[in-house]
C-alpha cells in the first residue's frame, strides 16, 4: 500500500507480516497526519482477523446505584449522599422488573455497573446477581469492573479468588472493562485519588482470568492524559493478555466532560473526533492479541462509531439500553440502539452485521 507519511509503510509491513509493533512506534503513530494512511494499517490488521464481520449484541445496562465513595473528577455519575439531588438506589424488584421486557425482546445480556456504594454489604451485590440469574437463567451477567470487585474484598474481608467464587456461583458470566481509566499513577492521583491503582486493576483482572471468567479493558482518553500515558495503558493491558489471554474486547472510551468537576477547565476541551478514530486505529494496531475493538457508539455517537469500522473497530456493542454514565455527563446520543438500527450502520458501512453473545460466539448472521 502507498502512504502520504512513509512511516506509514513500514507500521504496514509490520501488520502484514505479523510483528509486533512498539511503543515508541505506537506515540510515532499518534503524531501522523495521515489520518486515512492509519485507518488503512488498521483496517487490515482487523481484517486480517475478523475478515469483514462486525459484532453487536441486544443487551441492557443497569447502573443498580451511583452512590459512591471514590469521588473522581471526570465521572458526573456518582452522588457522595442518597440526599443529593440525582442521587438513587435501585431495589432488586426494580431491576427484575426493568430486565423483564428486554428479555422478552430478546436480550442476552446484562451489563452491571455502579458505585461504590458507602453501606452496602457485599451480599447486597451477590444478591442482585444471584436474583437476575434465577429469573432469567438464559441472560450471560457481566458485571462489576475490577475497582467493585476490589471494593467486595475490602467490604469483605475476602480474598479476591474467593470473592469471584462467590460471585460465579450466584450466576455472575464475566466481566465489563471499566474502572481502568488510564494506568497512569500521574493522572491517577490527580483525577481519582481515591481509586485502587492501575497495578491493583491489573491484579485483579489477572485474578478473574485465572478464575476463568473472562473480562474486558478500557481506556479513558480526552482528558488530562499525554499520548505516552495511553500508549503505556495499553502497553500494561498487551502484556496481561499475552500472560492470560483472558481479555476479550478493548473499548476506548472517549471522556464526556459535563456536570463533572473538569467541565469548566477550558485546558481541558474534550477528544475530538479525529482523537477518537486515532485511538482505535491505534489500540487495533498495537493490540495484536486482542480480537476485539469496540466502538462504544454511547460515547462515539452511532456516525462516528459507524465510521470507526474502517478504523479498525469490529464490534459496535449493543442496544444498551438506559446507559447512565455517559448520559449524566452530558451525552447526547440515543438512550438506546434498535437491532435494525445497528444492523443498518454496520451493512451501510459495507460490513456484515453478526449478533453474538457475551462470550464472542456467533448467534445469527444478518
Ligand atoms: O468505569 C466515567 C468511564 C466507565 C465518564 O466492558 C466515563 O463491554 C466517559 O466501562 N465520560 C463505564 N467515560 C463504561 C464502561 C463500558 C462501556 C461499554 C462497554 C463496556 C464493556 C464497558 O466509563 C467507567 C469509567 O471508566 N467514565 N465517567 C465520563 N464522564
Amino acid at each position: 500500500m502507498k502512504f502520504r507519511d512513509d512511516f506509514l509503510t513500514e507500521i504496514d509491513n509490520k501488520v502484514e507480516n505479523g510483528e509486533r509493533i512498539s511503543e515508541s512506534e505506537a506515540v510515532r503513530l499518534f503524531e501522523t497526519d495521515d489520518l486515512t494512511g492509519l485507518g488503512k494499517v488498521a483496517n487490515r490488521a482487523n481484517t486480517m482477523k475478523n475478515g469483514d464481520r462486525v459484532f453487536f449484541n441486544i443487551n441492557r445496562h443497569v447502573n443498580p446505584s451511583n452512590l459512591c465513595i471514590n469521588h473522581c473528577q471526570f465521572c458526573a455519575f456518582y452522588r457522595k449522599s442518597a440526599d443529593e439531588p440525582g442521587a438513587y438506589e435501585q431495589t432488586i424488584p426494580e431491576i427484575l422488573e426493568k430486565l423483564k421486557g428486554d428479555v422478552a425482546a430478546g436480550a442476552t445480556e446484562v451489563h452491571i455497573v455502579g458505585g461504590l456504594h458507602p453501606t452496602w454489604r457485599f451480599e447486597n451485590y451477590v444478591e442482585i446477581i444471584r436474583e437476575i440469574h434465577s429469573h432469567y437463567p438464559s441472560l450471560h451477567i457481566k458485571a462489576f469492573t475490577c475497582v467493585e470487585i476490589d471494593h467486595f474484598s475490602t467490604i469483605s474481608g475476602k480474598p479476591l479468588d474467593e470473592v469471584f467464587e462467590i460471585l460465579k456461583e450466584a450466576g455472575l458470566g464475566s466481566m465489563p472493562g471499566g474502572g481502568a481509566e488510564v494506568f497512569s499513577p500521574r493522572v491517577r492521583k490527580k483525577l481519582c485519588a481515591k481509586k485502587i491503582s492501575g497495578a491493583r486493576w491489573l491484579e485483579v483482572a489477572e485474578t478473574a482470568h485465572r478464575s476463568g471468567l473472562k473480562s474486558n479493558a478500557t481506556l479513558l482518553y480526552g482528558h488530562i492524559e499525554t499520548v505516552e500515558e495511553r500508549i503505556d495503558h495499553l502497553a500494561g493491558l498487551r502484556e496481561l493478555q499475552d500472560r492470560t489471554g483472558g481479555f476479550q474486547a478493548f473499548i476506548p472510551l472517549s471522556w464526556h466532560k459535563e456536570g463533572t468537576e473538569l467541565e469548566h477547565l477550558l485546558s481541558i476541551p474534550g477528544a475530538t473526533g479525529l482523537d477518537d478514530l486515532k485511538i482505535i486505529a491505534v489500540s487495533r494496531i498495537f493490540l495484536d492479541n486482542f480480537d476485539n475493538i469496540k466502538a462504544y457508539w454511547v460515547m462515539l455517537g452511532k456516525k462516528l462509531a459507524q465510521t470507526a469500522l474502517w478504523f479498525g473497530a469490529n464490534d459496535l456493542d449493543g442496544t444498551v439500553v438506559d446507559e447512565r454514565v455517559t448520559f449524566m455527563a452530558g451525552g447526547k446520543t440515543d438512550r438506546f440502539a434498535t437491532i435494525d438500527e445497528i444492523i443498518h450502520l454496520i451493512r451501510s458501512a459495507g460490513r456484515v452485521p453478526v449478533e453474538r453473545n457475551t462470550l464472542y460466539e456467533p448467534l445469527k448472521i444478518c
